[in-house]
């Protein structure tokens, strides 16, 4: 429920076929493609986006489409190579390998088992330049199928990490390569998009450094904010999520008296995770750690004004910053007078977050990833999935950074303290 994902649509469109390919051909195409599966991939990082690929899978696996060969866009066809060109603008091939699996997640007092990329909270961040490829290749070590969405990235569309739609899933023990170009520099993040996988410890910024920088700053920070629940008191996303439907089960089936006044609760077919209802159900449960139940999340009746009513649905324990609770924040540092870039990326599953450095204006530089008219605020709200960029100034002294669950009377937080030194040091010499 993170956000609206408009932006798949939008990928459609660098696909626009020769005629009028409808959006179930490509659909067949994509399909096509999994069944292909790394065979494509390699035929694609063989050849420079696979444009000298003419295998004849593009038919194989199109039990689903009944337009006659080559009336829609194939994954390695001239359409999307011309494309993957047009973007790489000479870049270089970043290769990642990453791991989904469980782990242990020190939460800065509370410790979890929980699902992450590695073992790190938030995933490690993966950093390149706009025109470079990816290569990255996910190994699955996680008891359910996943894959990787990309957040807001303008990609090809076999790549954008959606099962059932873009691609198969990525069975427990496989792995999957993804290879595109990302002709856009910004802040971005990705996650699984399967049930609600998302909600757990699987997130990791993205970042795509601008080969002409326009901005000058000294330092960067990437804050990732998060909202909870998973491995806290038996609680898990999944279980949170049965818990939910129950109580709209019981919300739309209820007595009369429980009427839409009660509050919090919408209808609106927004699950835990976008993922969940936007793509295919969540998978079985088969692990223990998905029966089991903790207490109840259900949030009823969470208000907000700045949202404009509803603020979420589920009563997190515990609100994060760079995966850590406000007991053992993590820390930034900076030099008084340092200017410094901050990333700001909400991955929470269904908390607005209000963020603010103490005692600092920020100037708003980017949202979503893309610049915008510079404009100076003291706070500022991020629904789900979404970005900001902002520059700070450093004061001297240290300063809570704080991020408010909108809504829901609680926050998360990490601090700003004083590096060592000042930003320009005088030389040594003669006193003057
Ligand atoms: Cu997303």
């Amino acid at each position: 429920m993170h956000d609206n994902h408009e932006e798949r649509f939008d990928h459609l469109r660098y696909a626009e076929p020769r005629r009028t390919a409808s959006r179930r051909a490509l659909l067949g195409a994509t399909a096509a493609a999994a069944v292909a599966g790394t065979g494509i991939l390699t035929a694609c990082s063989g050849s420079d986006a696979g444009g000298g690929h003419g295998g004849g899978h593009a038919g194989s696996g199109g039990s689903g489409t009944s337009g006659p060969k080559g009336e829609y866009v194939d994954p390695a066809g001239p359409e999307v190579a011309a494309a993957e060109k047009k973007r790489g603008r000479g870049g270089r091939v970043r290769e990642v390998k990453l791991m989904a699996m469980e782990t242990g997640a020190d939460l800065g007092g509370p410790e979890v088992r929980t699902w992450a990329y590695g073992d790190a909270l938030p995933g490690k961040e993966v950093r390149l330049t706009a025109g470079d490829t990816l290569a990255l290749t996910l190994a699955n070590h996680l008891p359910e199928p996943t894959s990787l969405h990309w957040h807001g990235i303008a990609l090809r569309n076999d790549m954008d990490g959606v099962p059932g739609l873009t691609q198969r899933a990525i069975r427990p023990g496989a792995d999957f390569t993804y290879r595109f170009t990302v002709p856009d520099p910004g802040t971005y993040w990705f996650h699984p998009h399967s049930g609600t996988q998302q909600d757990r410890g699987l997130y990791a910024p993205l970042i795509v450094e601008d080969p002409k920088e326009p901005l000058t700053y000294d330092k960067e920070w990437v804050v990732v904010l998060d909202d909870w629940v998973d491995g806290v008191d038996g609680s898990t996303p999944d279980g949170v999520l049965a818990e939910l439907s129950r109580g709209m089960a019981d919300h739309d089936g209820g007595s009369s008296g429980g009427g839409a006044g009660e509050g919090g609760m919408d209808h609106g077919g927004h699950g835990m995770s976008h993922a969940a209802a936007r793509t295919e159900p969540s998978p079985k449960p088969k692990s223990k750690s998905k029966r089991s139940s903790g207490p109840s999340r259900m949030m009823m009746g969470a208000k907000s004004d700045l949202l404009g009513g509803d603020a979420g649905d589920v009563a997190y324990p515990h609100y994060l910053i760079n995966g850590r609770a406000p007991k053992a924040p993590s820390e930034f540092r900076a030099r008084p007078g340092d200017r410094i870039r901050l990333r700001i990326i909400n991955a929470g599953g269904d908390t607005a977050f209000r963020v603010a450095l103490g005692g600092h204006e920020m100037t708003v530089t980017h949202t979503d990833g893309f610049p915008v008219e510079h404009a100076k605020t003291d706070a500022l709200l991020l629904g789900m999935g979404e970005r900001y960029d902002v520059l700070v100034t450093a004061e001297d002294g240290a300063f809570p950074l704080t991020a408010v669950a909108e809504g829901k009377k609680a926050a998360a937080l990490a601090c700003c303290a004083r590096a060592a030194g000042r930003r320009r040091p005088r030389r040594p010499g003669p006193r003057s």
